[in-house]
């Protein structure tokens, strides 16, 4: 079994529906459990700033899955919630990105594990911290607290205080 943490954002629609939706649907995916959900997280937008704010979790998903298996269940489930990709960074239904598979340093031209952003936005590291804090980074090999400490970008990320789903 190996522990997938999954960014989950979304800033289109009826947003804690569609992210409690798709929460239920990979933890109930063929071999997959859900180990751990953070609370919900309204965040400013990161990058592309004229577009409404988002509802930010990070979830934890033990799986029997490999990680170009899970990646691909990850593309289902944006397709699945309604995704529509318009622009770089621009609004979406459901995004999710695959933040760590285990202690997995991988990169071809689709995917990329750790994800890039991890260490440097804060609608990630603040739910990744409430789940994972000791979590090391594979490439970096600092703790998510350690790097949340360190981050200097400061868009406001306000903690909603409930995750979208009863906790395992
Ligand atoms: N891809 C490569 N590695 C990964 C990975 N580890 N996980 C590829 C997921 N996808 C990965 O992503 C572009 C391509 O990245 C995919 O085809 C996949 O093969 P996308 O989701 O189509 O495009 P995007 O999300 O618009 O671009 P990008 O660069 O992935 O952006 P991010 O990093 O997903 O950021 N502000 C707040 N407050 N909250 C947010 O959630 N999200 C974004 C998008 C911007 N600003 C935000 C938020
Ligand atoms: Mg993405």
């Amino acid at each position: 079994m190996q522990l997938a943490t999954i960014g989950m954002g979304s800033n289109l629609g009826d947003r804690e529906t569609t992210l409690r939706e798709a929460i239920l649907w990979l933890g109930a995916g063929c071999g997959n459990r859900l180990r751990s959900c953070s609370s919900l997280y309204e965040t400013e937008p990161f990058g592309k700033t004229d577009q409404g704010w988002f509802l930010n979790c990070v979830i934890q998903i033990e799986t029997s899955l490999d990680l170009l298996g899970f990646f691909n269940l990850l593309q289902e489930g944006e397709a699945r919630f309604g995704r529509i990709r318009r622009e770089r960074w621009g609004p979406r239904t459901l995004d999710l990105d695959l933040l760590f598979f285990g202690d997995a340093v991988y990169s071809d031209s689709e995917l990329t594990v750790p994800h890039p952003g991890v260490a440097n936005r804060r609608f990630v590291l603040e739910p990744l911290c409430e789940v994972a804090p000791d979590f090391v980074h594979p490439s970096l090999g600092e703790t998510a607290r350690t790097l949340l400490g360190q981050l200097a970008e400061s868009s406001r990320v306000v903690c909603l205080g409930s995750p979208p789903v009863v906790q395992p």
